[in-house]
This record gives C-alpha cells, structure tokens and sequence, in this order.
C-alpha cells in the first residue's frame, strides 16, 4: 500500500470504538444500515501496518496494541526471507524499518539492487535468514511518529501474527482479522522466492480458506491474485489501486514510476496506467478474480489546490507551505457507484490525521474525513490507527 514516497507521518485516527461515535454522529442515532455500503454493513476499521501512529509498525506489539484500541482488521505486508518464511514488514531493504545499519555482522550484506525498478541501497531481507532477522530491532519509519520504541521489538513473521489474532479472538470474543498484501511479488518471484504458494499453504493450514475466513488478501499486482485464485484460494481478495499524487493545480492524479501501474503490467509490456483499473470494464476485469478493491482515496474524492489571478498556488492558511490544506475537495468521482455496480468492496487508503493531510473542508479535524468518505458509501479504510484524544 501506500508506498515510500506518501508516508507521510502521524498520529492517527479511529478504531473501533472511535468508529461507532463517529457513525452515530454520520448517521444520527447509530443506524448503521442507512449507509451506502456495498452489503449494508458499517465499514470496517483497517489498522494499516497495525498502530502504526504509536509504535513500530509490522511488530507484535503494534498489532497487538491496534487489536486493544478496537481495530477489527490488522494490516500486514509479506516479504520473504532468504529461507523462504513470510515476514512482516513493508519493505524488503531492511534499512528502511529495522536497524540492521547498526549490525557490525552484518555490515558486509549491504548492497545496491533495484525494487520494482528502483535503485536502491541497503540490506535486503532476501539475503537474511529468519533467525538472523529475528536479531534485529524494529524502528520508527517516518521521523513525525514516536522514536523512543526504536529497537525494542522484533520483526515477525505472518504465522505469528496469525497465532497472537486467534488468541485474542478467543480472549474478547471479537472477530478480529488480517488483511495481508503480498508484496512486490514479481520481485520476489525474480528472486526465486514466489510469495503465493507458501501463504495459501499458511492459510490452509489456519483453516482459513474461505470467503467467510477473517482474512482478506490484498495487492498491487492482478498477476499475484490471479494466481492465488487459480491455486484455490477462496479468502476475499482485493485489487489495491495505486497513483503517484496528485497535481494541486488541476485535482488531477498523476502517474509517475513506480506508482503508475502495476510492475508485473510494466514487466509485461503493458503501458496501462492504475487509472484503467477505475473505468466500468477495469472493474468489470478485477471482478473476474477479486471481491474488491483498495484504492487511494484521492480517486474517490481529489483536492485541488487554490489559484491565485496568475494561476499560481495560494498558501491559504499562511503556515508557509502549499500543500493539502491549501486545496479544496473536489466532487465525489463515480468509482464508488461504479465499484459497487460491479458487486466490489471499496476500501480505500489511507485515513491520517496530520492537519497537512486533510482538505481545508475538514478544518483540521480528521473525524470530519472520516465521516465524508463513511457518507459516501465506503466499505472500509486503512487508517494509522491512533486515537483522537
Ligand atoms: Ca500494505
Ligand atoms: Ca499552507
């Protein structure tokens, strides 16, 4: 999901508890059914990477602590390790989330490789064994979010993560479930170390291989689910919809690599962009393998910045940055009608609550976000859960 480039920080937002106030609130009394979602059900409450907003992300800890501020679904990225196990982090350049700089040891693994395309320098997780990331310390990605848990918690792996949310089903009798990404999968594949096999093998053996599982799979590449299809995986699956960002002159999404399309489309030679995805027939195509999708949230609602008489950017609010707060919401797009006209869950990414990040509609409160796209009909949000205290 959302890549590098928009990790934007912080704190965050809602959780299920949150999420109840704010549908009274949406919806005058709680009547839940009154909103436009695809079966009629309250959207869903995605901790994005866990809560992400407080601790390191992709840890136990994280997950563990999204699962007690009322998060109903946790988020996780797949990666490999040398030895072939599915871990929990959102990059393979181990640089980015652990500090694995700070490993003497490992000093001599370091090295220059592309990802989907992208040169890149660092430690790369394919080179590590399980037992030898198990050695390294989680840290904060983003700068804005909390430092001071930096190397206390370990990296872990999926079947972890599968184990600590069946206990904690059986301990609060709430259905708590994960949302996996496989991610980068033809890097991985290139690699020697396919994603798809080893996680329908570590569904099936959860006993979680059906549409009603608490589990949805989630990608970037069509070519990852449709080969977990056609290898008989039942979960949900969901088509993720990525773009670059978006051109505050104009509202417009713009489409710049590698978040232009999908890299198993650019190593096939397939010049459609992640826009073709949101036309009536790239829904119709996504039906054909998926229950749903994961867009941006910008292709549902866009922003456009305000223009002074010379067409320049205005710095509205004065703070000496142009930037989202600057811009106002544009009209809803059809992608939700459109999406649901296909029989497609939408959930879109992601909900954060720094005042930089939010339209100047919502008045620096990131409640009022939530309660537009809830109106509109979403059937769920990735948030960096944390709560608005
Ligand atoms: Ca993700
Ligand atoms: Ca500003």
């Amino acid at each position: 999901m959302p890549r590098g480039r928009r990790r934007f920080s912080l704190q965050l937002t809602v959780a299920s508890l949150g999420l109840s106030i704010l549908l009274g609130i949406a919806c005058g009394g709680g009547e839940l059914s009154r909103l436009p979602t695809l079966d009629g059900r309250a959207p869903i409450v995605v901790a994005h990477r866990g809560a992400s907003g407080y601790l390191p992300e992709e840890t136990l800890e994280a997950y563990v602590k999204a699962i007690e501020l009322g998060a109903e679904v946790v988020e996780m990225d797949l990666i490999s390790t040398q030895d072939g196990v599915l871990i929990c982090r959102h990059d393979p350049n181990l640089a980015i989330s652990t500090d694995v700089a700070s490993h003497p040891e490992f000093a001599s693994r370091r090295k220059s490789t592309q990802v989907d395309g992208e040169p890149q320098t660092g430690w790369f997780a394919s080179d590590f064994t399980l037992a030898e990331i198990k050695t390294l310390g989680a840290i904060a990605t983003d700068a804005e979010r909390p430092q001071q848990y930096n190397g206390l918690f370990r990296i872990v792996t999926f079947q972890e993560v599968i184990d600590l949310v069946k206990a904690r089903t059986a301990t609060t009798g709430r259905r708590i479930s994960v949302y996996p990404e496989t991610k980068n999968p033809t890097y991985h594949r290139d690699l020697g170390l396919p994603l798809e096999d080893t996680l329908i093998a570590l569904i099936r053996a959860a006993g979680w291989n059906s549409r009603s599982a608490p589990i949805y799979v989630q990608s970037f590449e069509p070519g990852s689910l449709k080969y977990l299809r056609a290898k008989g995986l039942d979960t949900k699956l969901i088509q993720l919809i990525d773009a670059d960002d978006v051109d505050l002159r104009t509202g417009a999404l713009t489409f710049v690599a590698p978040y232009d399309r999908p890299y198993d489309w650019t190593r096939a030679g397939d010049n459609r962009l992640f826009s073709a995805m949101v036309t009536p027939a790239g829904l119709a195509e996504i039906k054909t393998y998926a229950d749903g999708i994961g867009p941006w949230k910008r292709y549902i609602v866009t922003v456009k910045g305000t223009l002074d008489a010379g067409g320049h950017l205005v710095d509205v609010n004065g703070d000496g940055l142009v930037n989202e707060a600057d811009a106002t919401l544009q009209s809803p797009t059809s992608l939700l009608a459109d999406a649901h006209q296909a029989g497609l869950y939408v959930h879109p990414y992601t909900f954060r609550n720094e005042s930089r990040r939010l339209a100047r509609e919502y008045q620096a409160d990131p409640k009022n976000e939530y309660l537009a796209f809830y109106a509109l009909g979403v059937d769920g949000v990735f948030t960096d859960p944390k709560f608005l205290l």
